[in-house]
């Protein structure tokens, strides 16, 4: 089912996109939670990581590869943390999985 992030792909509603690829898109998230917070997506829809099948491993691969590349060019020289959350237990609101990408502070742990 297409999601608001979909409309962000297709440009229906505006973001600010930090990268993109023929397979993957990364924007600055709009509630964001550390001073760099960006959310790296699929193109493809895939509700959620309980959704992922074996054909999907390679593109799964691939967006953590985006994460690397956005890292670097945003400067996340002293770590950073990836997230995904899955379901309504993982705090997924959006039914479009995505990996958020937190940096650019000390990050607690755990989380809530
Ligand atoms: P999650 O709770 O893991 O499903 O994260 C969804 C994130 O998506 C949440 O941190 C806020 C963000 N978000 C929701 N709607 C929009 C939007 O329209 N634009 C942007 N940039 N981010 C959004």
């Amino acid at each position: 089912m297409p999601t608001i992030f979909t409309k962000i792909i297709n440009r229906e509603i505006p973001a600010d996109i930090v990268y993109e690829d023929d397979k993957a898109l990364a924007f600055r998230d709009i509630n964001s939670q550390a001073p760099t917070h960006v959310l790296v997506i699929p193109k493809k829809e895939i509700a959620s990581l309980s959704e992922l099948e074996d054909g999907d491993a390679e593109l799964m691969g691939h967006l953590f590869v985006v994460v690397r590349k956005v890292a670097e060019d945003l400067e996340l020289d002293n770590g950073y943390r990836t997230v995904i959350n899955c379901g309504s237990d993982g705090g997924q609101t959006v039914d479009h999985i995505h990996i958020h990408l937190l940096g650019g502070r000390s990050l607690s742990w755990p989380p809530g």
